[in-house]
């Protein structure tokens, strides 16, 4: 990784290890972020550290994700946060004002800098030249407390851009294009670093939007170089001063290089399923389409949404079709109030919705039973719309407006002249609704409503146990199966023994009582298990109903972490042994405390068959401790 974006970062901010692909590294943290959904539990955690204020240049809590009120829950979330900022020192971007990817990359991101969020969408701020990764939250609350942030050292695949898109293909076209190629998995324990003439064609908005949906390959991160089009980004944001320069050395060393000509892209669409099922929207047929969601933290900039007006101007969305906009951030809104081009959408008939998450984790604007939804974001997993056997597909603004005049999935290349959009000189700048870290230190209550329940203790790891498999999952499982968002669930994310009740709902809606009834169990995982989004609650809450052991066939990155850090094993199995095992059957591990501690793998019978199964234990020493501690919490503790 000599001489790549990547590597120059790494090196700056080196705390243990070495930089060698797939060695354990501990790196220092500059700026961390957390939201709503995942930042209640993550500053829980942080106050259980004892850590009087965040040791980090700069962190940030966005309120994003939970803002349907439907009762007192989510409230109650966003005032403990706000008391959580004020007394921890940490930025508070209030409700309203948007999405935390794209306010952070507006407000706070910095080239050359490491950001750690409890998002797995963090990488966006790549598209600016930051190290952005996605973490469990009791990983960003550690980076808060000060400690290095832990990880595999990624292998560096440079992505070559060349040439220039063509009209009505967008940036969104390119990563759909790179999911394609590579898969939900392709990117595990890669980094993806784009380089090459085809860079300074894109601004950084649509760098983000690569960075942003890069996660979906399972990568660690993505980053665009910084360069001209940076500092003007910077500069149009009033944060000149933030601007370095960082691009690859000459020689630069990567993993692997793709090459990819931006003039040979054309419109894709991920079919609905999992947004590697991608394929060009003109072979996608012409199916009906009766909703259309704009935004999210993909595409939702102020060049998407004018665009889809451009598009829209002077017509009306057909009455079978619903369009929804959620925009980026209040910056995106009142731009967009500012240029007109919120005027047309609401001529067009748009539903606007406030600068949040909204559809996107199904906190609103579910489709209807049985049909089409079209939609600019990044995740269309089963069930993940707020409803069962919804059918989302994904693609570009450009297509997405086209969907929303036409009422059908169609090539927007057919639209005819391609509107030009030019991005305000100047982007609207008004801080106001970020609160500032308070000066004020010494005592301070935090405000905890009903809805804030405290943290669980769990016990260190025993040396005996008799564990039943209670489930097994497939390959691809996400974390939106283990635990479901949604307007219902989403709510309960600082309220574990409630939460705790929905954990594989979608999968085994009785998986939760009986866990409960058993106490304890092992989950039988497929391949890249605990894929999608970085919440710690698809661990922590299986952990809480007693799972004590997952064997998989692989892991998602993030996923694997947060069994790790709240005491859960983690052991890779083969496909035969995967096959060979069923819900029901019994492993007794007599010596369980001490093979988690030095052994290479968890030595058992097959249940069924009596062959021996030999489970591998690919844990670092540092994660063998925290494992025998009972989670990284109770490690800490300790050692502080
Ligand atoms: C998502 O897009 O799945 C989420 C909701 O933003 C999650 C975080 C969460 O579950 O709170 C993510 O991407 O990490
Ligand atoms: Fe929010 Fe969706 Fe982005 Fe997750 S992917 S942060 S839910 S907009």
């Amino acid at each position: 990784m000599k001489g790549t974006i990547v590597g120059q970062i790494l090196k700056r901010h080196l705390v243990e290890g070495e930089l060698k692909p797939g060695s354990e590294i501990g790196i220092r943290i500059d700026q961390t972020l957390l939201q709503d959904a995942t930042g209640t539990m993550a500053c829980l955690e942080f106050e259980a550290m004892g850590t009087p204020r965040v040791k980090t240049q700069l962190s940030a809590i966005y309120i994003d994700h939970n803002t349907l009120q439907l009762g007192y829950e989510n409230m109650d979330d966003h005032l403990f946060l706000q008391s959580c900022a004020k007394k921890f020192g940490i930025y508070f971007s209030r409700p309203g004002n948007g999405i935390c990817h794209q306010v952070h990359l507006e407000r706070f991101s910095a080239p050359g800098k490491t950001l750690l969020g409890s998002d797995s969408h963090t990488p966006t701020g790549g598209g600016a030249g930051m190290l952005a990764m996605g973490a469990g939250g009791l990983d960003v609350a550690c980076a808060m407390a000060g400690y290095p942030f832990f990880l595999r050292c990624p292998e560096v695949i440079g992505i070559k851009l060349t040439g220039k898109l063509s009209p009505w293909v967008s940036a969104k076209d390119l990563i759909l294009e790179l999911l394609r190629r590579l898969t939900v998995k392709g990117g595990v324990g890669k980094v993806l670093e784009y380089f090459g003439p085809g860079v300074e064609t894109l601004s950084v908005f649509e760098r983000a939007t690569v960075t942003n949906m890069g996660a979906e390959t399972g990568a660690t991160s993505s980053i665009f170089p910084s360069d001209r089009g940076t500092r003007e980004f910077l500069t149009r944001q009033g944060r000149g001063k933030s601007f370095c320069e960082i691009a690859p050395k000459k020689n630069a060393e990567y993993g692997q290089v793709m090459e990819i000509d931006l003039a040979k892209l054309e419109p894709m669409v991920a079919l609905p399923g999992s947004p590697d099922r991608v394929v060009p929207v003109k072979e996608a047929g012409t199916p009906e389409i009766q909703q259309v969601n704009l935004g999210s933290c993909t595409n939702s900039s102020y060049r998407d949404l004018a665009l889809a007006a451009a598009i829209l101007k002077g017509r009306k969305i057909p009455e079978q079709t619903s369009l929804s906009i959620n925009p980026g951030s209040r910056q995106v809104l009142k731009m967009l109030a500012d240029s007109g081009a919120l005027a047309t959408l609401i001529q067009a008939g748009a539903r606007i919705y406030e600068p949040c998450c909204d559809g996107c984790i199904g906190m609103g604007s579910a489709p209807a039973t049985g049909i089409n939804s079209v939609r600019t974001y990044n995740r269309n997993f089963p069930g993940r719309s707020g409803t069962v056997g919804d059918k989302v597909f994904l693609v570009s603004p450009e297509t997405a407006a086209a969907a929303a005049l036409s009422g059908k999935l169609v090539d927007p290349r057919k639209l005819g002249k391609y509107p030009k959009i030019a991005e305000p000189k100047k982007f609207w700048i008004d801080d106001s609704m970020i609160v500032a870290p308070s000066r004020k230190r010494g005592p301070m209550e935090l405000r905890r409503g009903p809805n804030i329940q405290p943290l669980p203790k769990f016990e260190p790891l025993p040396q005996k146990l008799d564990l039943e498999i209670l489930l097994k999952a497939g390959n691809n499982v996400t974390t939106d199966d283990i635990l479901p968002g949604g307007s219902k669930i989403l709510p309960l994310r600082s309220n574990l023994p409630k939460i705790s009740d929905y954990v594989f709902s979608r999968l085994d809606p009785k998986f939760a009582a009986r866990a409960k009834e058993k106490g304890s169990g092992i989950i039988l995982g497929g391949e890249n298990y605990g894929q999608g989004s970085s919440r710690e609650h698809a661990a922590l809450a299986p952990r809480f109903l007693g799972i004590r052991l997952v064997l998989a066939i692989s892991f998602a990155r993030i996923h694997l972490a947060n069994l790790i850090n709240f005491g859960i094993v983690p052991a890779v199995i083969g496909a035969e042994d995967y096959h060979g095992m069923e819900p029901g059957d019994r492993i007794v591990f007599s010596d369980l405390a001490r093979e988690v501690a030095d052994s290479e793998t968890l030595n058992f019978p097959n249940p069924r068959t009596g062959k021996r199964v030999q489970a591998k234990l690919r844990l670092t020493e540092r994660e063998r401790k925290i494992l025998s501690a009972g989670g990284l919490l109770n490690l800490v503790k300790s050692s502080s």
